[in-house]
């Protein structure tokens, strides 16, 4: 064949494209170490082991709880992270303080990890405006409009880059997110300026009840990153050492001067898309959620700390208590907080109200709303 036939060959490139990008495991479905070299390389310490499992662990009984609450009406808007664990708690763990967090609305985890208190979190989640008061916390709220966050994920890691920062923007979008325009926009303005940010894309199968292979015919969603000409990969996203050693390796390479990294974790959203009436066995059937169980990141992570001796059921229950404990708290304390009014809504709307809001504002403060 001609390098002309070689290059006109449609056919192989699309096998090409398929093969392009293995996926990255460390701990296999059964909590054993597949990776070993790459652990040691990465300088992963039992210290850090037994603070992504409590990360992950955090994260499910935070979840477990927002979804109760939702279902009693006691928050608003709250999107399941049950099975993400990996791609949001372990990723989380590779940042810094310093670190700017760009969420979309399921990272409500890699917040509270960063430290936004997590009563603000329920308030977000009924919408009312101190949940979006994020005082020294490098974190903005969660974004709705999906993708949006890359853009701005850019911009903040560009500011970063031009300051000379030891420190980087990581931001999170979903399947679905990444066939929006701003993702591309986000990664290639990144890319050209070799700004310091860390892209994911959780790939979790499905944007509501839309299933992945809907949304682009890429075998890859990774492969949107080689567009914008940055380092890819995909890993696999139920497996939480996977994921921190590439979240870690990826801020080690962007915070390096090097540009962004694009991170696509392959994982599953086991409960609904929210708790504000989706029913997934309308799309998907139960055996497939069940193989997902299969593949849980806190199963392998826990089998895999048991055999080092570094957790337990007792440690785990333990701190469990101490989770529930603090969301208890947080209940009371969102509980406590004055109940938002309509002009308080139209005054936080913009940071300087227009003249007709200012009257709207006005107009409901004297009927006492
Ligand atoms: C720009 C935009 N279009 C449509 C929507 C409605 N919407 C909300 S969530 C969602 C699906 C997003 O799926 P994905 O990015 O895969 O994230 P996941 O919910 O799976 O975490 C859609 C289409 C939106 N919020 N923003
Ligand atoms: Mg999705």
């Amino acid at each position: 064949m001609s390098k002309g036939q070689e290059i006109l060959d449609f056919k192989t490139q699309m096998i090409a494209q398929d093969e392009e990008f293995p996926t990255l495991q460390v701990l296999g479905n059964d909590g054993v170490l597949l990776d070993e070299e790459l652990l040691k390389e990465a300088e992963v310490t039992d210290e850090d082991l037994v603070a992504i499992m409590k990360r992950m662990v955090k994260q499910y009984v935070l979840n477990e709880r927002s979804v109760k609450l939702a279902k009693q009406g006691r928050l608003g808007f709250v999107a399941p992270t049950r099975g993400q664990e990996a791609s949001q708690s372990a990723t989380s763990y590779a940042f810094t303080e310093e670190d700017y967090l760009m969420p979309g609305y399921r990272d409500i985890p890699q917040m509270i990890h960063k430290g936004y208190p997590i009563y603000k979190a329920f308030l977000w989640s009924r919408g009312h405006f101190e949940g979006n008061e994020m005082g020294e916390v490098n974190t903005w709220f969660p974004q709705i409009i999906i993708g949006a966050q890359y853009v701005e994920a850019a911009g903040i890691a560009l500011g970063m880059k031009k300051r000379g920062k030891n420190a980087c923007a990581y931001t999170y979008t979903g399947d679905g997110g990444s066939s929006q325009g701003d993702t591309y926009e986000g990664m290639n303005f990144a890319g050209a300026y070799k700004a310091n940010a860390v892209f994911f894309i959780q790939n979790n199968g499905f944007a509501i009840s839309t299933p992945r292979k809907s949304q682009t015919s890429a075998p890859h969603l990774a492969a949107k990153g080689w567009g914008a000409g940055i380092p890819s990969v995909v890993v696999d996203g139920m497996d939480a050492l996977a994921c921190y050693i590439a979240a870690k390796k990826a801020r080690e390479w962007t915070v390096a001067g090097n540009g962004p990294v694009l991170i696509e974790t392959l994982c599953d959203r086991l409960e609904p898309h929210s708790m504000s009436g989706d029913d997934p066995l309308r799309y998907r059937t139960k055996e497939d959620i069940d193989e997902w169980y299969q593949k849980d990141p806190l199963i392998r992570m826990r089998i895999f700390l048991e055999k080092k001796g570094l957790w337990s059921e007792e440690i785990e229950t333990a701190y469990s208590e101490e989770v529930n404990g603090e969301i208890d708290e947080a209940v009371k304390l969102a509980d406590n907080v004055a109940k938002q009014k309509v002009s308080d809504f139209i005054a936080n709307t913009l940071e300087e109200p227009s003249y007709v809001m200012k009257e709207q504002i006005a107009k409901f403060q004297e009927e006492g709303k």
